[in-house]
């Protein structure tokens, strides 16, 4: 699946167009209502960004991954914030259904998330299961042909905006084997919020807890009618999300380094512009070519995404995708750091862009599977060759 290369480089520079000219403008008031002005909300259903990942024949755009990649990049050009909106339209809300959904449940959801009519979160984290997402313990009982679910899950984004979760719970016994992934609509009777999250930076994303209680569930609901393998779901949806995040975080990290650049031409102190000094030359210089290296691995590891078979798993890539997403996140965490160290007392304060891009970016090497988790996945696969 791509978009022809013509249509491709039109919406390329109409979403840059949009960044420049509605989103960066809109940065700090995103930060002081701490929300999406819903006219840049409507306009981005607008443009089909809800549905870039989404095939043409459920309603979407139809990006491949390097497509993809390239505007998730383009984005981390400005707030997280407004991404995250989509991102889990685009993303792990619905690429589960995408890759294993019956046919029928593809054409009942993807094309109202591709318009961005229904927004579609991923609830698979729980206050006791975050890292070891096999130990889950929200309870799916089957009651004739329905389950009852029970449990709760934790800061799940988007959640306050969904209109539909795809829910990882447990229909079987102990491990990963016993994971069913189910679509369940926000509406259905038993399911509460709790209060939205206050986390340390990316003001303007929404997560909180989502609680399940005697909540009942066509068993059809089960994504691909076949119980217990939502484990693996997940974990191809996450493969998935990690490439989106590589390219995010090298995106962000080509904002912190312009800002940076920008502001050691213009600051001067003894008598002439910062960037004129060696030590804040090798700060930009050591920043470029961490990004340059990030770059380079999105890209190769898209194109592995793009060259194997649409929905199924491949080990090679799965590692290659840690490799990068542990790779670009931690890049990102250097950059924001040196580009706060650039500014100089400027930086630690909210006025300028580093503080804000500094905090943000802490998140990426937390979700869709800690640097840790990363290590794992690839030191697993290693030795499995
Ligand atoms: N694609 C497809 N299948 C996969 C897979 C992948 N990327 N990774 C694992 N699987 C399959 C395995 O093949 C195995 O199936 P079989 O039993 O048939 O062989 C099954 O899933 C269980 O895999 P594994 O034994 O590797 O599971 P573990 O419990 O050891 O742990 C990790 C897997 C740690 C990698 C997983 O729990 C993980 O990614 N944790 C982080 C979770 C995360 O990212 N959370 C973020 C929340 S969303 S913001």
């Amino acid at each position: 699946m791509a978009l022809d290369a013509e249509s491709f480089s039109l919406l390329r520079a109409s979403v840059q167009r949009f960044i420049d000219e509605r989103l960066k403008p809109a940065e700090d008031t995103l930060e002081e209502i701490d929300d999406v002005p819903a006219d840049i909300v409507a306009d981005m259903k607008e443009m089909g960004l809800f549905g870039i990942s989404i095939p043409e024949e459920y309603g979407g755009i139809g990006l491949s991954m390097s497509q993809e990649c390239d505007v998730v990049y383009d984005l981390g050009h400005t707030a997280f914030a407004f991404r995250s909106v989509f991102g889990t339209n685009v993303g792990i809300g619905s690429q589960g259904i995408l890759m294993d959904g019956t046919e029928e449940q593809k054409q009942n959801y993807l094309p109202k998330i591709a318009s961005g009519e229904l927004v579609i979160s991923f609830a698979l984290t729980e206050p006791n299961a975050g890292s070891d997402a096999a130990s889950l313990q929200t309870r799916a009982e089957p009651d004739g042909d329905h389950y009852i679910i029970n449990g709760t899950k934790r800061f799940i984004t988007n959640a306050p905006r969904a209109g539909a979760f795809t829910l990882m719970a447990r229909t079987g016994g102990q491990g990963a084997s016993g994971i069913s992934s189910f679509i369940i609509p926000a509406d259905t009777p038993g399911i509460s919020l709790g209060k939205p999250d206050k986390k340390m930076g990316q003001r303007g994303t929404k997560t909180c807890d989502v609680v399940l209680e005697n909540v009942r569930v066509p068993a059809a609901n089960i994504i691909g009618g076949v119980p217990g393998v939502g484990f693996k779901t997940a974990m191809k949806v996450l493969d998935r999300g990690r490439l989106h995040i590589s390219a995010l975080a090298c995106g962000m990290a080509h904002r912190l380094i312009t800002d940076a650049v920008e502001y050691a031409k213009e600051r001067k102190q003894f008598g002439k512009p910062i960037g004129d000094f060696q030590l804040i030359q090798a700060m930009l210089a050591d920043s470029q070519a961490e990004l340059y290296a990030g770059l380079s691995m999105v890209r190769d590891c898209a194109q592995r995404y793009d060259a194997k078979p649409a929905g199924k798993s491949d080990p090679e890539v799965s590692m290659l995708a840690s490799c990068t997403k542990m790779f670009c996140t931690e890049m990102v965490g250097r950059v924001a750091d040196r580009a706060v160290q650039i500014h100089g007392g400027a930086g630690y304060i909210a006025e300028y862009k580093a503080e804000r891009f500094y905090r943000d970016v802490r998140l990426l090497r937390l979700y869709e599977g800690t640097t840790q988790i990363q290590q794992l996945i690839i030191a697993k696969q290693l030795l499995r060759d």
